[in-house]
């Protein structure tokens, strides 16, 4: 178990930040309240989630709030018919929500777009009508490799209103990447931008599909979807690539939304897993409505004037949870930014926040990091006086982190909300209400509905302060409905670790108040910046290189990223012919994982070995190489990590 660090910061800290009173008597939901929740939650967790469906609108409502008979491949609200997408814009043109603004957006040029839920609805319904009529139908697979824009959010929600099931794939991901999983989920069209601002230059994101494409499975893509964004000069190959704006011009902007089956698949999101082969998340329409809805409400503590914004990318779940669906279905406005945090200076966070009022801000703890280390001088040349609330999700936040958070965004008078979740978990899962009182890098209490533990390798709870599995003991709502086309793989990786309990793949502790404190991954997936990356996908690009006969991955503590990956390579003879030294080598490698990977995968150093630790079945025990490099002692290594 990695105590190292960072980490072990989080071992010492006793700090509590009590909610101001004043937190406490505007919040939503207040302790009386908190505590029913709890007691109905306890007493009968599916009264309290149908109630949580009945804040929804549906079709047809459910003959059963779940059917297990079938676990762990449960069934959230069966019998149900109903759109997500129904409840993130159609019923909101019905009400005082119609000329509210749904969708702020930035470039990172500094453009500005606005929409009203009455104007993303018009949009969607076009795109809707295009997609349709390009003989896209409920249950084809639509793939999205797209930056952050408005037509991001646009063909997102037309998908999923026609019934089709969208899988987006982050921009960071290279040509390969994308190829490999438009194959694997068999995808019919693909929607993409000729490219997009970061960091001060433009991404040519066109460029990368096509090469995509180029090897893709002859039976997919038939169509391929441009938005005009960066003035790319992107090559359109016809009959296939079609530019966005030509499509949706001649499209009328009223659609009908498909009746969808409750467990009818919306999204599928790639995950990494232990296994080189990245997992398809399945999410589905009613449940993960009823999670995210309930979940954003009561953490965030959502009220009408509210701005909300979460910094994720679209291509990870924190985006199509809390950047997209979420807000959207709450019926609040949600601000959404293309470009790079530190472009054009390190205050473009709190200029936004500033310009646009934002009063909650929810972000990562790399961000905060990064953002630290340029001082206090630009939040304090902005106003942020208008955040009630903070958020931080995507790996554990140390407390120096928190507590300059708290102190010079925040002004000591916003609480965070450290919310634990996953891919596959679909919703929070563990965090703080604004309520509650708060320890800087402790994720707190599982929030109602919720039952969280943690466990040894039998499924005993661990005794408080010690370490062991986080695990889920109880179905929730917007839990995954399985990985696609495996279910044995979903049942061994989450069900049968811990038999009878949803295994997260975290190890954790508790300490003597209950609250949880995340201590990192117990398998083999880096957390580098908040983004998982399995090491056997690193390791499988390092192996296809000619020079490189093996290789093991580990991840190690980083003062920014969290966590950077390194590498421990055997080399084949012949390198010396054709690099000049060791270094130009070692870049190459470097290089090379970045083109097989994308930028999302930086491996940030490496080294020559003659063997690796192995055991007996020929397993790389990467725990003992991270035990050497960080100077512990290697019996020591926790043994729970053999769990995987
Ligand atoms: C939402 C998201 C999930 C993994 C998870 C854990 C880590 C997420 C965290 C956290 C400590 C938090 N993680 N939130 N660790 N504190 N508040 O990030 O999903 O990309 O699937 O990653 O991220 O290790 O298991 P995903």
């Amino acid at each position: 178990m990695d105590q190292t660090g960072a980490l072990d910061a989080l071992l010492h800290e006793e700090r509590v930040f009590r909610p101001l009173p004043q937190m406490v008597i505007e919040a939503n939901l207040n302790p009386h309240e908190l505590e029913q929740a709890q007691e109905q939650a306890n007493r009968d967790f599916l009264s309290y989630w149908e109630d949580a469906a009945h804040e929804l609108d549906w079709f047809k409502k459910w003959d059963q709030v779940l059917d297990d008979s079938n676990a762990p491949h449960y069934r959230w609200f069966p019998g149900a018919r109903c759109n997500i997408v129904y409840n993130a814009l159609d019923r909101h043109i019905e009400t005082a929500n119609k000329n509210k603004l749904a969708l702020i957006w930035e470039g990172e040029p500094g453009d500005q777009r606005k929409y009203t839920y009455y104007e993303l609805y018009r949009e969607v319904n076009r795109f809707a009508n295009a997609l349709r009529s390009l003989g896209v139908a409920k249950g084809d697979r639509v793939v999205l490799y797209m930056p952050l824009l408005p037509e991001t959010t646009i063909a997102m929600l037309a998908v999923a209103k026609i019934g089709a099931v969208h899988s987006m794939i982050y921009g960071g991901f290279s040509a390969k990447v994308l190829r490999e999983r438009i194959n694997d989920a068999k995808a019919k069209l693909v929607v993409t931008a000729d490219g997009f601002y970061r960091n001060g230059r433009v991404v040519n994101l066109k460029q990368i599909v096509d090469e995509a494409l180029l090897g893709a499975c002859a039976e997919c893509v038939e169509t391929c979807v441009v938005v005009h964004r960066a003035n790319v000069d992107a090559e359109m190959h016809e009959p296939r690539d079609l530019w966005y704006e030509d499509l949706v011009r001649r499209e009328r902007p009223s659609s009908p939304t498909e009746v969808m089956d409750a467990d009818d698949p919306l999204f599928l999101l790639y995950s990494s897993g232990t296994t080189g082969k990245p997992k398809g998340i399945v999410h589905s329409h009613a449940g993960y409505m009823v999670g995210i809805n309930r979940t954003l409400n009561w953490v965030f503590d959502l009220k009408p004037t509210d701005i909300f914004w979460c910094t994720a990318d679209t291509g990870w779940i924190t985006g199509h949870s809390y950047v997209i669906y979420g807000p959207l279905v709450a019926g609040t406005t949600t601000v959404m930014y293309e470009g790079h945090p530190l472009y054009p200076q390190a205050d473009r966070l709190w200029d936004v926040v500033a310009r646009y009022g934002v009063t909650i801000l929810y972000t990562s703890p790399t961000l905060i990091r990064m953002l630290m280390r340029f001082g206090t001088q630009y939040p304090r040349q902005k106003d942020l006086s208008t955040l009630r609330l903070l958020g931080s999700v995507g790996e554990p936040i140390n407390p120096e982190a928190w507590v300059w958070l708290h102190k010079h965004i925040g002004g000591a008078k916003c609480p965070i909300m450290d919310t634990w979740w996953q891919t596959e978990t679909g919703m929070f899962m563990i965090s703080p209400l604004p309520i509650s009182p708060l320890k800087p890098g402790s994720v707190n209490k599982a929030l109602p509905g919720v039952e969280a533990d943690v466990v040894d390798r039998e499924g005993n709870p661990v005794p408080a302060g010690k370490g062991g599995f986080l695990v889920i003991k109880k179905p929730w709502p917007a839990m995954m409905s399985g990985i696609d086309n495996d279910p044995e793989r979903y049942e061994n990786t989450y069900w049968k670790k811990i038999p009878g309990m949803y295994f997260a793949g975290d190890v954790a502790r508790k300490d003597e108040d209950g609250y949880i404190w995340i201590q990192g991954r117990a398998d083999d997936v880096l957390n580098i910046a908040g983004h998982r990356i399995g090491t056997a996908e690193v390791e499988s690009a390092l192996v296809a290189h000619r020079f490189v006969n093996e290789a093991a991955v580990i991840g190690i503590p980083d003062t920014i990223k969290g966590e950077v990956a390194k590498a421990f390579v055997i080399l084949t003879d012949g390198w010396e012919a054709e690099y000049d030294t060791s270094e130009d080598l070692v870049s190459a490698l470097k290089n090379h994982v970045r083109r097989e990977l994308g930028p999302v995968a930086v491996l940030k150093s490496l080294e020559f070995r003659t063997t690796l630790p192995k055991t007996r079945s020929g397993k790389i025990m990467r725990r003992i190489l991270k035990a050497e490099e960080l100077g512990e002692d290697v019996g020591d290594t926790s043994t729970l990590e053999d769990l995987d």
